[in-house]
């Protein structure tokens, strides 16, 4: 596609759109604002950097495929990310997990992490302009191979994940204020168990008393702002998830705390999308993990489908992109890790700005007057409008290349850089 063809495209997309009274160069004003967190896990397969050559080992989620050029080093990484955030438009974060941190070759257990092993990725989001988020890794670790963390009815192991957890949101409060915006701690732990147990009770009043430790401690939430994922079931946790909706939901709402929905972690026809409008009745704020469960999974390539679509729908219709943190949550060790990323961050800017884009007063009209055919044919309707246009528009405007021109950038990438490393 020429410029020329870009902009001509786009001059009748702009007037479709604006027959429904859409005003197309304001949304994309908007989605200029929309900062999504990129996982740093989809670069290396969830490995880390705690010792060489590190594998996601156990705890609930899984990881296949061994396709070359995987990230073996910090520095593979970072230069890894650059090129992912150099192909999508606007400025976004980065969501670390502890066991990224740098140890310099020592072997630092997550009980004696600190500040300084995360002072090097801190100097590169700053070069970078880039925000930061983290979590605590609870998994990957011989001591949680017994399955429970934070809900063991052992107290030593217990107080091990509680300190690992304090010194994570100690580091990002840390995080946080060096980078001048508020970074999200996300807590997951991978307690449950394949069979079924018969004292469910114990294990999840632990997890209440552990958690209710670990936020003793208050932090500014211009600094750090919490939040608690649930899941449905992982590998080796079919039968019970000590961190179920529930219990979270629970925890969340009786200690201000968010909750992190992830796409993945809920029944197949349960829909996330009718969460948002019921969840910020009665929390600030929430958390999302845009990803796509197929079958057992819950971490594949997010791509442009209704679950994505709906979601994003009922943020905008629900007036709160303000209020929901977009973070995404897939890996795929099975293609070229970059365009994973790059296929599914695009994707959920995508969803967002066809979200934006919806004719939402018209079609709000419709559903007062009661004229549902109206409301049902303008939702059919624009469906087929040219959004593909102002979203090509958009990326050119913000000088990154369209689709799948990007892909021209992978390829090239990988040729020069991955297929060069050792895997
Ligand atoms: C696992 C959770 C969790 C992890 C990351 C690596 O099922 O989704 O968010 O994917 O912490
Ligand atoms: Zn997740």
């Amino acid at each position: 596609m020429t410029p020329a063809q870009i902009e001509e495209a786009y001059s009748i997309a702009k007037e479709r759109y604006g027959e429904y009274d859409v005003d197309t160069a304001e949304k994309m004003e908007q989605l200029k604002n929309i900062s999504v967190s990129l996982q740093c896990w989809q670069g290396d397969d969830v490995g880390g950097f705690e010792k060489p050559q590190a594998r996601l080992e156990g705890g609930g989620i899984q990881i296949t495929g061994n396709y070359p050029g995987k990230a073996n080093t910090i520095e593979e990484l970072r230069m890894d990310l650059e090129k992912v955030y150099s192909l999508l438009p606007a400025t976004h974060r980065l969501n670390l997990h502890a066991m990224y941190g740098e140890f310099g070759g020592k072997i630092v257990d997550r009980d004696e992490i600190e500040k300084q092993h995360f002072q090097g990725w801190i100097d590169w989001a700053k070069s970078q302009h880039l925000k930061l988020d983290f979590n605590a890794t609870c998994f990957s670790h011989p001591k949680a191979d017994a399955g429970f963390t934070l809900s063991s009815k052992d107290g030593e192991i217990r107080a091990f994940w509680i300190e690992h957890v304090r010194r994570c949101r100690e580091i990002s409060a840390f995080m946080g204020a060096e980078l001048d915006s508020p970074c999200i701690h996300n807590l997951w732990i991978p307690d449950g168990s394949k069979d079924i147990p018969v004292d469910r009770f114990t294990h999840r009043r632990l997890l209440k008393e552990s958690l209710d430790e670990i936020y003793s401690v208050d932090w500014d939430p211009a600094v750090l702002k919490d939040s608690l994922e649930s899941k449905l079931f992982g590998i080796g946790s079919e039968s019970f998830v000590v961190g179920s909706h529930e219990f979270y939901l629970g925890y969340a709402i009786a200690n201000n705390k968010m909750v992190c929905l992830d796409m993945g972690h809920f029944h197949p026809t349960e829909s996330v999308a009718d969460k948002i409008s019921a969840l910020l009745q009665f929390s600030d704020e929430l958390l999302l993990h845009v990803s796509r469960g197929v079958r057992w999974d819950s971490d594949h390539v997010v791509i442009f489908n209704d679950d994505v679509k709906n979601l994003f729908a009922e943020i905008i219709r629900s007036d709160a992109l303000h209020r929901v943190h977009v973070a995404l949550d897939f890996f795929d060790a099975g293609i070229n890790r970059i365009g994973a990323w790059v296929i599914g961050t695009r994707t959920a800017l995508k969803a967002v700005l066809l979200a934006l884009l919806e004719p939402r007063r018209r079609l709000l009209r419709f559903e007062e007057e009661g004229d549902f055919a109206s409301r049902l044919a303008l939702l059919e309707a624009i469906k087929t409008l040219p959004f593909g246009a102002v979203w090509d528009y958009y990326c050119a405007g913000m000088n990154v290349p369209t689709e799948t021109v990007w892909m021209d950038e992978v390829k090239k990438y990988e040729r020069n850089v991955l297929s060069k490393r050792s895997s």
